[in-house]
């Protein structure tokens, strides 16, 4: 590394760590790790000049405040230092951000939903808000997070960067969802048993790459997912849907990754083929040398995570009560085990009773002299599916569900 980068690398460390709660250890490391591969521009919040540019017109509308949120611009992290205190769900405030291009503001009086295709037996139908609204609801608590989170851990932890928003582990929040079953929606709009693939749309602005138009952010899920739990949301946490989370509409579809949770919907296509989109092909596909197959991704893995800034200061010699949360996007967490010493010893974590979209548990960090610790949170959920030490790489970055070895310092 020549020295200009060792000094570009120095500041936007400190920019990290004062924005993210990256150590500067960390940063260094990832730095090192990025420098490697080409063309990567995405993996720090963005740098003053650029940032300065965002914040003059938000894509985001909600506030950042820099103590909740990790702001890169279009996306915007939770902070798990900001967690500790909240409750199982996460304050629509508090909830992280992933947008592909920026928060539309919607009008919701000339909205109207579009449900077309050829798995459907008539020409399908429109809804307005208030349709939607009468039809029958109902609640689910689900987590929503971005196939990428946890995505910095490839860099840092096994030297393989993966581009795209260098994510921590804030890409999920847990919210209580209302509103109508994909199902009941799909029924009235002349449902045909040939369906196979159902692919909301959003209404948010077209995706534009490299001189192509790949056209509205929009991904298929086959129909058996479509009719067993999918929900047109219209409200988050007991309030109408915020803009940054898909007013008036979204799609939650629990268990999955984040961008199968469209936003902002306003057509359905119903089809009596697979259909295809960015988003399923070039995008959220596993690729790489350990995906022979290139399967699409679709469930959320085994994940866990401290509520504890990386690098935190903890006493020496005095027991300390930490918390966590843990999620799996297949089967509710059966246990946590937590190593201090590199996965020689493991301490089980006591769990909070309150299990689902995910669990809370907590550990007492053992009295012990001075000096640098690694806390390894290791989840395992009811299918025995359990956090690794390491995961194979793929090419965007998806699922990081190794164990995140999280620094504190005893003093
Ligand atoms: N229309 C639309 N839907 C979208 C997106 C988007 O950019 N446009 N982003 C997706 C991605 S990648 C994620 S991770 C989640 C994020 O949801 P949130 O912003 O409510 O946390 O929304 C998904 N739905
Ligand atoms: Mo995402």
């Amino acid at each position: 590394m020549n020295p200009d980068e060792a000094a570009f690398l120095t500041t936007r460390s400190e920019q990290l760590r004062s924005r993210t709660g990256f150590t500067r250890r960390d940063v260094l490391k990832m730095g090192a790790a990025l420098s490697v591969a080409s063309g990567i521009a995405q993996f720090a919040p963005a740098g003053s000049a650029r940032a300065a540019t965002l914040d003059a017109a938000s894509p985001i509308v909600k506030p950042l405040p820099p103590e909740w949120f990790v702001n890169y611009g279009t996306n915007a992290e939770m902070r798990w230092d900001a967690v500790p205190g909240l409750g199982y769900k996460i304050p629509n405030e508090r909830f992280f951000v992933r947008d592909h291009t920026a928060t539309p503001v919607i009008d919701v009086q000339t909205w109207q939903l579009e449900v077309f295709g050829s798995g459907l037996h008539g020409p399908g139908r429109t809804f307005t808000y208030d349709q939607l609204r009468q039809l029958p609801q109902r609640e689910v608590v689900a987590f929503i997070e971005c196939a990428g989170n946890g995505r910095s851990f490839f860099a840092l932890q096994q030297g393989t960067p993966a581009p795209g928003t260098q994510w921590g582990l804030g890409a999920i929040g847990v919210a209580r969802w209302r509103g109508v079953p994909l199902a009941e929606v799909l029924k009235r709009a002349g449902l045909s048993r040939r369906a196979v693939d159902v692919m909301p749309s959003g209404l948010d602005a077209t995706v534009v790459s490299g001189g192509i138009d790949y056209g509205h952010v929009r991904r298929p899920i086959p129909i058996a997912k479509a009719l067993d739990d999918a929900l047109l949301v219209l409200e988050m946490n007991g309030e109408p849907l915020p803009p940054d989370h898909g007013f008036p509409l979204r799609l939650v579809v629990p268990g999955w990754i984040g961008v199968a949770n469209i936003k902002w919907v306003g057509q359905i296509e119903v089809s009596d083929q697979p259909l295809f989109s960015l988003w399923n092909t070039q995008q959220y596909v596993m690729t790489g040398d350990a995906y022979p197959d290139q399967p699409v991704v679709t469930t959320q893995t085994v994940k866990s995570a401290w509520e504890l800034a990386r690098g935190a200061e903890l006493s020496a010699y005095t027991p300390v009560a930490l918390t966590g949360r843990a999620w799996s996007g297949t089967s509710p967490i059966h246990r946590v085990d937590v190593s201090i010493d590199q996965g020689a010893t493991w301490t089980q974590a006591r769990l909070n009773r309150r299990n689902g979209a995910w669990v809370r548990f907590r550990y007492t960090f053992p009295p012990r002299p001075a000096g640098d610790f690694e806390l390894w949170a290791r989840a395992t959920d009811a299918q025995g599916r359990t956090q690794q030490p390491t995961v194979p790489f793929n090419n965007g970055g998806y699922k990081f569900g190794a164990i995140v070895r999280h620094p504190v310092v005893v003093v």
